[in-house]
């Protein structure tokens, strides 16, 4: 019988990415080394052994922090543009093993084809970002108060950034990283998800290529690979001063404590509870195709899906309608086949964490409308495929309140203005992205006002996920403060420094004081 990985290339994917049976999990450059334990890399697709990778021990990493550190001391003495320039060759390296990259990210992940082709696509365009911004890393000057003086604040590189990323975005978000951490004269070292290894092997081996051709020192990048106690290695070390990291609020927590304690800096990108309100006057064809794609895309495992939809009750039945239907249509099954929109969810935990959220929202005198199930048979043997669901309910039910990360979308009803329903949706602990689908100016700018959304991304007539590099990538509340990829983001993998020069022969104070000798 013709295996999935046969008939969809993912041999040849793997070889023209480097990626082998057995992969050292430590590497800094292109040289590889590893003495942990094998972690195996399973594809929720069928179930098959992808690959396996060699953790990271503490004497790993202890070589790795050295190189890093050395490295460092080139690397941020190269001007900023001719870095940008080597960000430029990663990208284009990217542009030329974008099919390979993409099938892996989706034969390891689980995510469609086409997903796992944008999400090379958005490591492209951050890279193209990123090498303009190279001749861009803008101080201020400033008049100084005293004559003869003057005053600018300059950006400086912080040092070894270290990234911890999740399997639900297991190259772009490291990319987004590393490419303005690179530009800024910083080195990285990043730890993927221990669900998504072979996607950091990958990774790693075409930055190596492009830093081995321009004969830079080895450790601008470095991988270590394993679970949590490989990211505390990162998360204690006070050699790292900024630490980058995606995933659940609980981690963020853990990641943010330890961090804050030896006063290093984090940017946390953690979990959302997105919403979309949809008004009287949203155009009906457009809140389904924002809201399915939301919600099913990716198997409902983005930060950014959609999962409450906040409905008018003017509007409510007709919508439910729409999406109940358009619900029909999903085809679920192997996501390198772009017949199918949904593919599995990334492993059999999260398939129980889906259940229990359909278990919870029924116990909590919710109502299912959109029956989900696991599927079985013929195409479904790794047992990750799942039915999207929908549900009703009310605001406050604590599954609700909750990040589920599963295609299990939530109907809520609301009356009267607008204003109701941004309550409802800004009570919730996280807030990543949201949504408002309307026709209606003074809806969507009330929205967008200091009164409205409260997340870090609100958007008018399109869906909750699927922003793109340009702008500034996070949210507030437990989804963690940080701000990732575009816009000013590139200032955090940064230290200011204020400056301030007398070319005068006096020495006089600020503020007037006088100190006479
Ligand atoms: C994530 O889920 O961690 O906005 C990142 C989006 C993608 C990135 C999601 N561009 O949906």
């Amino acid at each position: 019988m013709q295996t999935i990985a046969n008939q969809f290339g993912i041999h040849k994917a793997l070889k023209v990415l480097g990626v082998n049976s057995i992969n050292e999990g430590t590497s800094t450059g292109s040289q590889k080394f590893s003495n942990g334990d094998l972690i195996d890399s399973f594809s929720p697709v069928d179930g098959q052994l992808i690959g396996q990778v060699k953790a990271t021990t503490k004497a790993d990493f202890d070589v790795v922090m050295e190189k890093a550190t050395s490295a460092f001391k080139t690397w941020r003495t190269l001007p900023a543009p001719q870095r940008g320039e080597i960000v430029r060759q990663f990208g284009d390296k990217l542009r030329e093993k974008k099919e390979a990259l993409g099938k892996l990210v989706s034969y390891e992940m689980g995510k469609s084809y086409q997903e796992g082709l944008g999400e090379v696509q958005e490591m492209i365009d951050i890279c193209d970002f990123a090498v303009g911004l190279s001749r861009q890393l803008h101080g201020l000057t400033m008049h100084s108060e005293r004559p003869g003086h003057r005053m600018y604040e300059q950006y400086h590189p912080l040092g070894v950034v270290g990234i911890i990323s999740a399997f639900n975005f297991p190259v772009a978000v490291w990319a987004w990283n590393t490419a303005l951490a690179w530009i800024c004269g910083d080195v990285c070292i990043w730890k993927p998800s221990e669900k998504t290894p072979l996607c950091g092997i990958a990774c790693q081996n075409i930055a190596a290529e492009v830093f081995a051709e321009n004969n830079l020192p080895e450790g601008i990048s470095s991988l270590i690979n394993g679970d949590y106690k490989v990211g505390e290695f990162m998360t204690k070390d006070t050699r790292i001063p900024l630490i980058s990291a995606t995933g659940s609020t609980r981690m963020g927590k853990i990641v943010a404590q330890e961090v804050a304690g030896r006063l290093g800096k984090s940017l946390l990108e953690l979990g959302g509870n997105n919403a979309i309100i949809v008004t009287p006057d949203a155009d009906i064809k457009m809140t389904v195709i924002g809201a399915v794609f939301g919600a099913v895309g990716t198997c409902g495992q983005r930060c950014t899906s959609t999962r409450r939809l906040i409905i008018h009750e003017s509007v409510y039945d007709t919508v439910k309608t729409a999406i109940v239907d358009a619900y029909k249509q999903l085809r679920i099954g192997n996501p390198l086949d772009e017949n199918n929109h949904v593919g599995p969810l990334i492993d059999t935990d999260a398939v129980n964490m889906y259940k229990n959220a359909l278990d919870k929202v029924v116990e909590a005198g919710g109502k299912i409308i959109v029956a989900g199930a696991v599927l079985e048979g013929e195409g479904y043997e790794s047992g990750c495929y799942v039915k999207p669901a929908i549900a009703e309910g009310k605001p406050d039910f604590e599954i609700i309140q909750h990040e589920t990360f599963a295609p299990v979308l939530y109907l809520l009803k609301y009356s009267g203005g607008v204003e109701n329903a941004i309550e409802i949706q800004n009570q919730v602990a996280q807030g990543l992205s949201s949504a408002i689908m309307t026709n209606n100016l003074r809806e969507a700018e009330h929205f967008l006002s200091v009164q409205g959304s409260d997340c870090g991304i609100a958007n008018v007539n399109i869906g909750t996920s699927g922003a793109e590099i340009g702008g500034a990538f996070g949210g507030e509340k437990d989804t963690g403060g940080g701000r990732e990829s575009g816009s000013d983001a590139w200032k955090v993998y940064m230290r200011r420094q204020t400056n301030t020069i007398n070319y005068t022969t006096e020495l006089p104070l600020a503020q007037g004081i006088k100190f006479d000798l």
